[in-house]
């Protein structure tokens, strides 16, 4: 029940992970093997029953990988992530206090959330696990990720970030530069750029870790040297690079 990334990220330390939206319990396998720490499940653009997301958590837990669930812009899937086994559950498009709010009610049990108790769960050991003791170490592991990807969510990110239960504030580059207006450059744009480096500096001040997500092995590092604290790699952005590479070398192999 314990959460190593929670922990890491509680002790000023960083953690890579990877990001992943296909259905492959095989291929989390492989990202456990070759050593991230966690992985990011994506719910909201992914396409999982909830059978096939607790087998994507199974396989997790079976590598030692903490599993978080990226839910649904609707948040009645933070429950569903937790029940499956989820650590971890990560919202996307949180734009106000409210809305932080109402996500610390669904990840927490009662008195600070209200999340619905049921012991029968594969993460309460199918009973083994019950009352009060499951229920405080389950609120003391979940980590709790806000995504803050729009002016408002940035123009808030202070009264966001400091609502009780929140670990990690996650900047979505796509969303973030789509919705402040730079479709054509995206998250290179030098406004997108400035925006970001002023949520570093603020995340510091509010002592809250930033985390976001990268394409390959030189943003990992960029975004560790920036000081990111949770860097997710996009599984599908690193294949997509590597069969792309080798059709171009395709020349050299006749
Ligand atoms: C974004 O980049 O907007 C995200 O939400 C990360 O997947």
């Amino acid at each position: 029940m314990e959460n190593p990334v929670k922990q890491k990220l509680r002790n000023g330390e960083k953690t890579v992970g990877a990001f992943l939206g296909i259905y492959c319990p095989e291929l989390v396998e492989m990202i456990g093997y070759s050593g991230f720490e966690f992985i990011i499940i994506d719910d909201e653009h992914g396409a999982f029953s909830p059978r096939e997301l607790e087998h994507m958590i199974r396989a997790a837990e079976n590598v030692n990988l903490v599993p978080i669930v990226r839910v649904s812009y609707d948040p009645s899937g933070i429950q569903k992530a937790l029940d499956r086994g989820a650590k971890g559950i990560q919202v996307p498009m949180v734009n106000s206090k409210e809305e932080a709010e109402q996500v610390i009610r669904r990840a927490k049990f009662p008195p600070a959330g209200q999340r619905g108790a049921a012991f029968i769960t594969r993460p309460a050991r199918y009973g083994l696990d019950h009352g009060k003791p499951y229920v405080d170490a389950a609120d003391e592991n979940v980590l709790v990720i806000v995504h803050i990807e729009t002016p408002e969510a940035v123009e808030r990110f202070e009264e966001i970030v400091g609502v009780p239960g929140i670990d990690l504030a996650f900047i979505g580059p796509t969303d973030l530069s789509i919705s402040m207006g730079y479709k054509e450059e995206g998250a290179s744009h030098p406004e997108v750029q400035k925006t970001i480096r002023q949520l570093h500096e603020r995340a510091r001040k509010q002592n809250i870790p930033l985390g976001t997500i990268v394409a390959n092995a030189a943003g990992v590092r960029q975004e560790l040297e920036a000081g990111t604290s949770l860097v997710a790699v996009v599984v599908t952005s690193v294949i997509m690079s590597a069969f792309t590479e080798l059709v171009k070398a395709e020349s050299e192999w006749k």
